[in-house]
């Protein structure tokens, strides 16, 4: 298949097999039992492949699909040997994900013409927002983009406090008001302040509180209407943070906010050190929002583009 032969880069790669490795270990651990002592692909190995992938974290919905392709694979071949079951697999879910138009990210990029592009990121405490936004700071930088940072979570102090550690670490301006001030204030100061520096990405932090559903609505529609007073379309990205290592939570919160607020692009965190990486197949497959990011660690360079072909590629190589 002609996406696998594609050359990406060699430690972008590495990194990401590093990061999958609990995943992997897992998954073809599993594997390896389900098929243990059979040859052939038949019923019960499916019922038990089922089995694994949805224990692997990849969603009901998308396992019914992967089972019914393979099912169907089967039925024409007549004979499908278990040995062959991994590359069946890769390359069912690389066709399945294929289905969606999006997620073949190759690089960071922003479109022509939006200046400032304005970023505003959201998602419950700790998934990992304002890491995702000082590693997204260091690489628009590293493009040459001048960078404005918001500091819209002010609901903790810490949080304020922790991204000023990164605007100083990455060097980058930011924008922040005492803890308790009104995060569309800070909206609000964040882009006019961007305006004025000429700078080509705001990158906004926001508080994380699911308490619920019309709550959370009410506070991201106030943050983005007082910031359209500035400037018209804005924000320009809703980005949405899923800690990867919460499996079907992610899912679960990923349905959530795509409910409460209009979300654009996804990000999938921490997916070093868990074994929940097949969430990220099912969430590429169920929302027509793209997951444009995917975190493999905590360092500046940990956070990737996510492209589904070089996750597939990755998860699915056992070397
Ligand atoms: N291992 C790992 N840790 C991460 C990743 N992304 C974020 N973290 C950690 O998750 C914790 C919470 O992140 P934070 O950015 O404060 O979350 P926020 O509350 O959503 O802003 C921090 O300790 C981060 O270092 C990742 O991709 N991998
Ligand atoms: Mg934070």
């Amino acid at each position: 298949m002609s996406f696998f032969k594609k050359i990406f880069s060699k430690d972008k790669k590495e990194k990401l097999d590093e990061g999958l490795e609990k995943s992997k270990s897992s998954f073809f651990g599993k594997l390896t039992k389900a098929v243990a002592g059979k040859s052939k692909v038949d019923d019960e190995v499916l019922d038990d492949l089922e089995e694994v992938l949805i224990s692997s974290d990849v969603g009901v919905a998308t396992t019914i699909k992967i089972i019914d392709r393979i099912e169907e694979r089967v039925s024409k071949d007549k004979y499908m040997g278990t040995d062959e079951l991994n590359q069946i697999l890769r390359e069912e879910i690389a066709g399945l994900l294929s289905e969606q138009e999006h997620g073949n990210y190759e690089s960071l990029h922003i479109p022509d013409g939006i200046k400032p592009y304005v970023i505003m990121v959201v998602g419950v405490n700790g998934v990992g927002k304002t890491t995702t936004i000082g590693k997204l700071a260091q690489q628009f930088k590293n493009k040459g983009k001048k960078v404005v940072l918001g500091a819209g979570d002010t609901f903790r102090a810490a949080a304020i406090d922790q991204l000023q550690i990164w605007a100083d670490r990455v060097d980058v301006p930011i924008v922040k008001q005492k803890m308790g001030s009104d995060p569309a204030s800070v909206a609000f100061d964040t882009v006019q302040s961007a305006i004025t520096q000429d700078a080509d990405v705001v990158l906004l932090d926001t508080a994380g509180r699911l308490h619920n559903k019309v709550n959370l609505m009410n506070e991201l529609t106030k943050i983005k209407r007082v910031m359209q007073k500035v400037t018209d379309n804005v924000p320009n990205e809703v980005l949405l943070v899923l800690d990867g290592s919460t499996g079907q939570n992610a899912f679960e919160q990923a349905k959530q906010f795509t409910a409460a607020t209009e979300v654009t692009s996804l990000a999938v965190t921490k997916l070093d050190g868990t074994a929940k990486g097949g969430v990220v197949i099912g969430i590429s497959d169920q929302f027509k929002v793209p997951v444009k990011y995917i975190g493999v660690g905590e360092g500046v360079d940990d956070l990737q583009i996510f492209n589904k072909f070089e996750f597939v590629d990755s998860f699915f190589n056992k070397a």
